[in-house]
């Protein structure tokens, strides 16, 4: 197909997907041109929602690996697609499947609560799976008699942890390298130079323990989306992946949206372009598909982290 029939790359993306019934997602913190291409747009949460719930026979998700493995978990009958295969997760990386099984083997009765950002080979050995957005919901769900292991991430689980008061739970040291570069002095002086602007921050953020105390709210990317539209202010400083503000000003124009760091860039993340998108639907490539003794293991933990919600 040649694009000077269709005249620009997004109306050559728009017909790929009719012919091949296809759909895009794109995470909340991809760039803004493939975040304007897809059908839709969220964290995890919404767009696993939104795989089980669509007709379409391809799935191009636009985000890291382990959520277009979710999307085959979840949809074992549709062919699912990436535009680059290299578009992996540093946190996801940070724990291994035969790091659960042998905190398992030392907690037989415990339970191990992992963060969407996990290999499905990880999530197969987990019992519970959790967003940001409802990891507190998750681990309240959990008889308070059981011990807990909360993977991969180590300020969301103490997050978690200070939030449910939970002393029974153990977390693994986990990191998202990207939130890791948000800082609390840079968090202090935006604070000080804009007085009148609400302060968001994620709670994969490094610097949580040290700044949990100056921020109005703890959100999910698809929490902030939807509490900047809903609040009164003007202003509002963002400590999360910079993609997120491309959503956030889209929908708000007369609101001014701060990034809390403007390092805050995850490469992964910014791998998938417009034009890999196009080789994606023309090529069916690349597919990622879970085995399906695997995704057996693995659809537990995932229904369990879409039903509490
Ligand atoms: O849940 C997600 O998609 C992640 C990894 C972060 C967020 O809050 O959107």
């Amino acid at each position: 197909m040649s694009r000077a029939i269709y005249g620009t790359i997004e109306e050559e993306i728009r017909a790929l997907k009719k012919e091949r019934n296809a759909v895009i997602m794109a995470h909340n913190y991809q760039i803004g041109e493939v975040q304007d291409a897809a059908d839709f747009t969220g964290d995890s949460l919404r767009l696993a929602q939104e795989a089980r719930k669509t007709n379409a026979e391809v799935i191009l998700f636009c985000g890291v690996h382990f959520m277009a493995e979710t999307a085959s978990i979840l949809c074992p009958d549709k062919k699912v697609l990436v535009p680059d295969l290299e578009a992996g997760c540093s946190l996801a990386d940070m724990i291994r499947p035969e790091d659960v099984r042998q905190w398992k083997a030392e907690h037989p009765d415990g339970l191990v609560v992992c963060y969407v950002n996990t290999s499905a080979e990880v999530k197969a050995e987990s019992d519970y799976c959790c967003t940001s957005s409802n990891a507190e919901k998750v681990v309240r769900s959990i008889p308070e008699d059981k011990d807990v292991l909360f993977i991969p991430d180590f300020f969301l689980g103490t997050y978690v942890k200070q939030r449910t008061g939970r002393k029974n739970m153990e977390l693994w040291r986990g990191y998202c390298p990207t939130h890791m570069l948000i800082q609390s002095r840079d968090i202090e002086k935006l604070r000080a130079g804009h007085p009148g602007a609400e302060f968001i921050m994620h709670p994969e953020c490094g610097c949580l323990t040290k700044s949990m105390h100056l921020a109005d709210r703890i959100l999910s990317t698809e929490g902030m989306v939807r509490y900047v539209k809903e609040s009164p202010a003007r202003e509002f400083i963002v400590a999360t992946e910079t993609g997120v503000l491309h959503r956030m000003r889209k929908d708000n124009p007369g609101k001014n949206f701060i990034p809390a760091s403007v390092h805050a860039v995850c490469n992964y993340m910014k791998m998938n372009t417009l034009e890999k998108i196009v080789a994606s639907l023309e090529n069916l490539q690349y597919e990622v598909k879970v085995p399906p003794e695997l995704a057996q293991r693995a659809y537990l933990p995932i229904e369990r982290m879409l039903s509490i919600v």
